[in-house]
């Protein structure tokens, strides 16, 4: 492992540390069902063999990462075959890294977060993959980490590497995809992985269930500090930073901060052995950012002592099948010829009174299970 060159290739190029509403295409591949690598761009964009994807990752190569990226991102069938056979030769080779969930309400300061923290994380030499979880991207296209100005410092930082939240037409689709990249990182040798997500909805469950450590991002509001977000997401988190605590708002900061104080006193801690802590921070003067990190740390050393850090890791990757595996089965069932149509039917037989659900649904799953579509 020592020969293994963890270093940011500092003589490449960077113009590819971000990159804005990937909708696919970019780096070669088109991501569509069953599509083809795209010519004409020469040899750069011709899909790489599975050992020039393990090769450059494993040392460090951006341009090989960020390809190898776009390739677990691909919804193709012949790309995912590639993928798995890459991911699987990375797995032993991972670096033991620091996996941190951000998320928060929207305007928060989260993006401006990861660039102080990160920044101040490759200055003290470790090597920071920033990525984002975007519920709106299936709808969108677009991407909460194509504004390139809250992190104009990071994404020109060879120790650092920013992948946007990849579309993946699904929840369940941008989580696998989100996972693989952290596999990718973490064979790249980035030892800190932080992943942005806004708090609005199910994408912070998801984000939870790929982290180590998970944190909640706020600022300071009139009245009701638990305003505009759901006090499930606050059960989630391992800290609350009450941020932007500087100029005119640092008195209502200290004020949102202790009365979070009090609150956690009433919640079940998100992690077992750790006392969620609620925090201060500027990402704009970098205030607070460095307790935060040490925070971090102390959570990390605890929970890997007691044992609970591996065995929510261990977790993680159980349900990671089990959420594959549903995936898997619903894709199948709805790919089955005939057998959406004959689910409308049904529906429709139940909607009318004229089927109980429960009956409808054995029909459908019967015939699924003996490989037909329902049809008599
Ligand atoms: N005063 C002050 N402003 C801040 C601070 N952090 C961020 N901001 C400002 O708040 C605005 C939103 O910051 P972002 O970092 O984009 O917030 P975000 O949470 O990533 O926003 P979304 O990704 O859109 O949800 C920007 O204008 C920042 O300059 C802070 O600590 N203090
Ligand atoms: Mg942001």
């Amino acid at each position: 492992m020592n020969d293994r060159k963890r270093k940011p290739e500092k003589s490449r190029p960077s113009a590819l540390h971000v990159r804005e509403g990937v909708t696919g295409g970019h780096d070669g591949l088109a991501t569509g069902q069953g599509a083809a690598p795209r010519g004409g761009n020469g040899a750069s964009r011709r899909l790489l063999g599975a050992g020039e994807y393990v090769d450059g990752v494993l040392a460090g190569d951006r341009m090989v990462l960020a390809r190898a990226i776009t390739l677990v991102e691909s919804n193709a069938q012949a790309h995912q075959e590639l993928a798995q056979e890459v991911l699987t030769a990375l797995l032993p080779h991972r670096v033991e890294a620091v996996r941190l969930g951000i998320t928060g309400v929207p305007g928060a300061g989260k993006s401006t977060l990861i660039e102080t923290l990160g920044t101040s994380l490759t200055a003290a030499g470790h090597k920071v993959a920033v990525t984002a979880v975007d519920p709106s991207s299936s709808l969108s296209g677009g991407s909460i980490l194509g504004d390139k100005t809250r992190m104009e410092k990071l994404a020109a930082d060879p120790g650092a590497f920013i992948r946007p939240s990849p579309s993946g037409g699904t929840l369940g689709g941008v989580a696998r995809k989100t996972r693989e990249t952290v596999i990718l990182f973490e064979a790249a040798g980035y030892d800190v992985i932080l992943v942005e997500t806004v708090g609005v909805g199910q994408s912070e469950i998801m984000v939870r269930s790929m982290v180590d450590f998970f944190l909640l991002v706020l600022i300071s509001g009139a009245g009701d500090e638990l305003q505009g977000i759901k006090k499930g997401v606050v059960e989630i988190a391992d800290a609350i930073l009450i941020n932007k605590a500087d100029g005119p708002g640092l008195l209502a900061a200290r004020a949102a901060q202790a009365e979070f104080e009090r609150i956690l006193n009433y919640l079940r801690p998100a992690t077992e052995g750790w006392r969620t802590r609620s925090l201060l921070s500027s990402a704009r003067t970098g205030a607070g950012i460095a307790e935060l990190w040490q925070v971090v740390g102390e959570f990390m050393t605890i929970t890997r002592r007691s044992g609970v850090h591996a065995e929510r890791r261990a977790q993680q990757e159980r349900q990671w099948v089990r959420d594959l595996v549903r995936e898997g089965l619903q894709t199948m069932f709805r790919d089955r010829p005939g057998l959406a149509e004959t689910m409308d039917e049904l529906e429709e037989e139940v909607a009318m009174g004229r089927l109980p659900a429960t009956v409808a649904a054995r029909r459908l799953l019967d015939a699924f299970a003996g490989g037909g579509s329902g049809k008599s």
